[in-house]
């Protein structure tokens, strides 16, 4: 149907209704599409799988296709992947740049756009940021993005200005893991050798559930070939329906699970002594360790986890015996920063890791194997490093966490609101929302008080909604570039990104942008081309002198190289002496606790609010950018609260009954699902939903925001926990449920 359909548009249809062999269609059908076959990369998520993409003049004509030769996705894409063509053809698309006419913002306020030139914008904005450095220094200007190539790109124009004031959102999403990881096993990775493991221990690690097909091959074939996979989750999720156990853990209590198998598996010798003397400081801290450890009794866990000591020790043993094995998590799991605990269990699950031996060895954790890939920064010499040193986000009063140039986002309303350490006055703002921040409401409050925000997005998202300035940025679909993919990098293989379609309206690449706007700010520092910067970068990997060449050379869109060796990496990084840090030597060195004792979440339920809340995300979104797209809208439009039945009926509460939940910092309002699966104590909504934004005319007004249940928090606060990692916690809050 799709053959004769698309032919009949290409006027290639057979003329005849001759009957074709099967593989005689398959042959025509590529043929017919050779010629428009252009190798993308799928920029939804992070795991950058590479994709086929057909095309006519700027149109696709065919769905997209996995590619099949890519070892991470495995050739396949999932639902979001799949959906990205509708990511271009928005019709709610930013197409143009635009100034606000209304002084006035706010929810619901109409910011009054009108189209302006790029030069007009550029101009305005350049003007805006050279007038309040004069006035106020360079610090009060500040500038957002996500880590990785966009960072590098906002950490340039930032020091452009003279600011140090390059912030990301990495303390409401995997900051505790790359922090405990960087000091503890030298790189942050949530790379893994799923497919040979034998024994899949998941604190919280729900990847199936997300849709990441990175993870979830491999990890249903190890299934397949015998892996036990034992689950810890509140929740049954799609990762316990594949496990042998289930364990509905009490949540924020997997680190007392955690130091009880540590216990249980130095007590009883059933390390890897081999391992653990040649890569870890095991031995040189081990009379601390066994000190520190001999309290984690699996009876002295039961108590806080309610799991059977028995339970625990079975477990412990069998993680210890069962070789290889490996124990994982993620993101936004118990120890990602979403309890106060959560650098600790981050810590306990790498100990767990580093005695079984599965640090970068088969089957276990491994640290990516990729082509070296250096960003603008690393190939143009960027701006001299700011004289202020203080930070917005009172950053640099975490030692451990400033050098990584990682930001907090839950400090930030009240270090602008309140001038601390100083005020800001400008922010340039590159792909968040504001629903992505805890509360909000606050975060709204501190960039309306600021003079001028120009935001770079794609669509007319709720950030975009409060700035003075909105640049369209192509998507993902409209630029070239490589991708060195470190997500599941087993083994390094180079992604090339062609480009697919031709930029449509007026929207432009990031680099370009940041090259027009850099030239107005300090142009020394800007030089040079995007497609020169694209050049220097492919010459970087040593794999050709420029993308032309690369693509060329790559036949089928990636250029791969190299088989996985097990401990090759580790035995590099620990040659000259470093050792995989059981006792963290620089925790102790800035005064935080060197291993992970035990210490409760923040909350816990009360009487007033009975429910932990857990949150997630759903397969088929990606956070709040998805939400507008209309296949994606159409599988699952909005959020719901799931409760087990037992409570709803407690409550009163049928299916898609309107309900609140309310913690003690904001409620919402949205409708609720029974589910059998959850403990009873616990409530889950995912997040990405509750757009206020009426220019997302699919996505405006569908389910609630998560963020509204969560505390934003002062640096003091943050500082009086002693958590090194800066740590947001996005779910330790309990909340009540009636219906509304
Ligand atoms: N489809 C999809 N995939 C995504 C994303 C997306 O938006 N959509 N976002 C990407 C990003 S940026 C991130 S950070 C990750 C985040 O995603 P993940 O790191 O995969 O985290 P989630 O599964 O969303 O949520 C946490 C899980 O932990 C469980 N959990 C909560 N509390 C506890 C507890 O105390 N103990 C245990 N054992 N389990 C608990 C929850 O029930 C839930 O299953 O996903 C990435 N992948
Ligand atoms: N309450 C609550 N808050 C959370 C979380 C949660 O679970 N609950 N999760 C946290 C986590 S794990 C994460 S990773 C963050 C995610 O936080 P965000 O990154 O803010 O999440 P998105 O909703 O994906 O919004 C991204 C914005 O970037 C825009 N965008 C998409 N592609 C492009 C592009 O190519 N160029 C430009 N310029 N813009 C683009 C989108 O239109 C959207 O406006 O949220 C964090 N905040
Ligand atoms: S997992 Fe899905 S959204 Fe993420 S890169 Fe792959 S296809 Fe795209
Ligand atoms: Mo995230």
């Amino acid at each position: 149907m799709k053959l004769a359909a698309s032919g009949l548009l290409l006027g290639l249809a057979p003329k005849a209704l001759e009957p074709i062999s099967a593989e005689a269609g398959n042959y025509y059908y590529e043929k017919m599409f050779s010629s428009s076959l252009r190798y993308g990369v799928c920029g939804i998520c992070g795991s950058s799988c590479a994709l086929k993409a057909y095309v006519e003049g700027d149109y696709f004509i065919r769905d997209l296709e996995g590619n099949p030769d890519d070892l991470q996705s495995q050739g396949k894409l999932c639902a979001k992947g799949n959906a990205g063509i509708q990511y271009a053809y928005d019709p709610d698309r930013l197409k143009y740049p635009m100034k606000r006419t209304n002084p006035e913002k706010g929810i619901d306020v109409d910011p009054g756009w009108v189209r302006i030139t790029w030069d007009e914008a550029l101009d305005l904005i350049a003007n805006k940021f050279n007038e309040i450095k004069e006035t106020y220094g360079g610090q009060a200007i500040i500038f957002m993005a996500h880590p990785g190539e966009s960072m590098a790109w906002m950490m340039r124009l930032a020091r452009a200005v003279g600011s140090p004031n390059y912030i990301n959102h990495l303390d409401t999403c995997v900051i505790t893991n790359v922090l405990v990881r960087k000091y503890t096993m030298f790189i942050p990775t949530f790379c893994c050798d799923l497919e040979n493991s034998r024994y899949i221990l998941c604190f919280g690690w729900d990847q199936p559930a997300k849709g990441k097909i990175v993870y979830s091959h491999r990890f249903i074939r190890a299934k397949d070939e015998g892996a036990k996979v034992v689950v810890l989750n509140p929740m049954y999720t799609p990762t316990a329906s594949k496990a042998d156990e289930w364990i509905s853990i009490k949540p924020g209590t997997d680190l007392a699970f955690a130091l009880a198998m540590i216990n249980v598996i130095i007590n009883d010798n059933l390390y890897d002594e081999e391992y653990v003397t040649s890569y870890t400081n095991f031995p040189a801290y081990e009379n601390e360790i066994r000190s520190w450890v001999a309290q984690y009794t699996p009876e002295w866990a039961e108590s806080i986890t309610e799991v059977p000591a028995e339970t625990i020790r079975r477990i412990a043993t069998e993680f210890a015996t069962t070789k290889p094995s490996v124990a994982l998590t993620h993101k936004r799991d118990p120890a990602g920063p979403s309890y106060t605990n959560s650098w600790r269990l981050s810590h306990a699950i790498v100990i767990l890791n580093a005695l079984v031996g599965s640090i970068d060895n088969t089957g276990g954790i491994v640290y990516p194997r990729t082509f070296p890939m250096r960003n603008v920064n690393q190939l143009y010499q960027p701006p001299p490093t700011p004289t202020v040193t203080e930070k917005i986000d009172g950053k640099d009063k975490l030692p451990l966490l400033n050098p990584l140039n990682h930001g907090i986002f839950s400090t930030l309303a009240n270090g602008i609101l309140n001038d601390q350490p100083y005020p800001v006055k400008a922010a340039l703002i590159r792909g968040y929302n504001v629903l992505s921040f805890p509360n909000p409401n606050k975060i709204i409050e501190a960039f309306k008080k600021l003079e001028f925000i120009a935001v770079i997005d794609i669509i007319p998202s709720e950030m975009a909604m409060l700035a003075d300035v909105v640049l369209p940025e192509a998507t993902y679909w409209e630029v070239k570039g490589i991708s060195s993919r470190t997500y599941n990098g087993l083994h390094p293989q180079l992604a090339i990104r062609e480009q697919v379609i031709k930029p449509m309206y007026e929207v432009r690449s990031l680099g370009w942008i940041c090259i027009e706007l850099g030239k107005r700010l300090a142009p020394e520092y800007f030089d040079f081309t995007p497609d020169e910067l694209l050049n220097e970068q492919v010459r970087g990997t040593g794999l050709a002198n420029s993308f032309e060449e690369l693509v060329q050379k790559a036949t089928n869109g990636l250029v791969s190289s190299g088989e996985f060796v097990p401990l090759e990496k580790l035995q590099a990084l620990t040659s000259g002496g470093l050792k995989i840090q059981i006792y963290c030597e620089n925790f102790a060195a800035h005064g935080y606790d060197p291993l992970p004792s035990w210490e409760p979440k923040r909350e816990t339920p009360t009487l007033e609010y009975p429910y932990y809340l857990l949150v997630t995300r759903p397969a088929v979104h990606r956070h709040g950018k998805t939400t507008n797209i209309p296949w994606l809208h159409e599988i699952c439009p909005e959020n719901h609260v799931l409760i087990h039945p037992d409570e709803a009926a407690r409550l009163g509460i049928e299916d898609d009954e309107w309900v609140y939940v309310e913690s003690r910092y904001g409620r919402i309002k949205l409708k609720a699902l029974r589910y059998a699966g959850i403990r009873r104590d616990c409530v889950c909504v995912a997040h990405g939903f509750g757009h206020w934004s009426r220019q997302l005319s699919l996505a405006y007004g569908w389910g609630a925001n998560d963020g509204d249940l969560i505390p934003d928090q002062t640096i003091d606060e943050l500082l009086a926990r002693k958590d090194p990692t800066g740590a947001a916690p996005m779910s330790d809050v309990c909340v009540k449920v009636y219906r509304a």
